[in-house]
């Protein structure tokens, strides 16, 4: 168990890794990434029951996690070397010529964590539904979670797995949005409306939780309370409320930092506003 202090002193980290990152690349995501952050290091950090060593692509017997919007791949990769699963100076290579963190997470590099190839938007809750079936069957009673963002909602893939978890009472998933109203080109109220979003998974037939997905003890306590909710015959959802480019205050409100490097000078602007905690990589 964690302390919240300790899981925020992780996600400090965990969010300067991402743009240190980026910025050696000259290329990524980093706005979805740091909106996403507390999340991902709650469910790693507190929440999974997961085994990162020795690394089991079936995860069996074992929580599992399956991110839907690959291009989070530097938070992802980060959370995934800080908890155990590869070493955290790999990440250094980040978008490299033979690395094995490429710009999207795919499987053919056998980078320990990934189980799924993601970055083509919309079939993360697909695969979830699959593993939560194995699981099922198999008679193991871990939980599979998945992350969304809020502009993959766009395609029509996650309708169809939606309409499946609630029709079929999948009680086995808890999936999330990371919905920070923006997307690639703009927000999304202008892209195409999400109009009442809780009432829509509502009317799919999920449970649905909603938090500020920027405040690390209300993340832990929603998460708490979807853990409660499983096994009910019921799909859970829940909607993260946060804030693209979260923690560096020239990169919130804006979807322009959805997916371009900082330069030299943005880097140490960025980095005197997020606290060396655990050592950068
Ligand atoms: C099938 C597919 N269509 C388009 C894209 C290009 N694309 C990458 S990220 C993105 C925006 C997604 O928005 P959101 O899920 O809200 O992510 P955020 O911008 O918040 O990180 C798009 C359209 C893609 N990766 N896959
Ligand atoms: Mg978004």
């Amino acid at each position: 168990m964690s302390s919240v202090n300790e899981l925020k002193d992780v996600a400090k980290q965990v969010r300067r890794d991402i743009i240190r990152m980026v910025h050696g690349a000259a290329s990524g995501h980093i706005g979805g990434s740091l909106s996403s952050t507390d999340y991902l290091v709650a469910l790693h950090f507190e929440m999974m029951d997961h085994i990162p060593e020795p690394f089991d692509m079936t995860g069996s017997d074992q929580d599992v996690f399956i991110l839907s919007n690959g291009h989070i791949s530097p938070l992802y990769y980060s959370v995934l070397a800080r908890s155990g699963y590869f070493p955290v100076k790999e990440l250094a290579t980040f978008r490299k010529i033979h690395s094995r963190l490429q710009g999207h997470p795919a499987t053919m590099e056998k980078l320990p964590g990934i189980r799924i190839a993601s970055g083509s938007l919309g079939q993360g809750l697909s695969v979830a539904i699959g593993m939560s079936r194995a699981k099922k069957l198999n008679k193991d009673d871990k939980l599979v979670y998945c992350l969304m963002g809020d502009g993959e909602l766009d395609e029509g893939q996650p309708w169809e797995a939606i309409a499946y978890c609630g029709s079929k009472k999948v009680d086995n998933i808890i999936a999330a949005v990371d919905y920070n109203h923006k997307q690639i080109d703009g927000d999304t109220d202008d892209v195409m409306p999400l109009l009442d979003l809780k009432a829509k998974f509502e009317a799919f037939g999920w449970d649905v939780l909603e938090c500020n997905g920027n405040d690390m003890a209300e993340v832990v306590s929603t998460l708490n309370q979807a853990k409660e909710l499983t096994g009910k015959e019921k799909p859970i959802m829940l909607l993260l409320h946060t804030e693209m480019g979260m923690g560096v205050d020239f990169m919130m409100h804006t979807h322009k930092w959805h997916g371009i490097p900082p330069n030299d000078e943005q880097l140490e602007k960025a980095l005197a506003q997020l606290e060396e905690t655990l050592g950068d990589y």
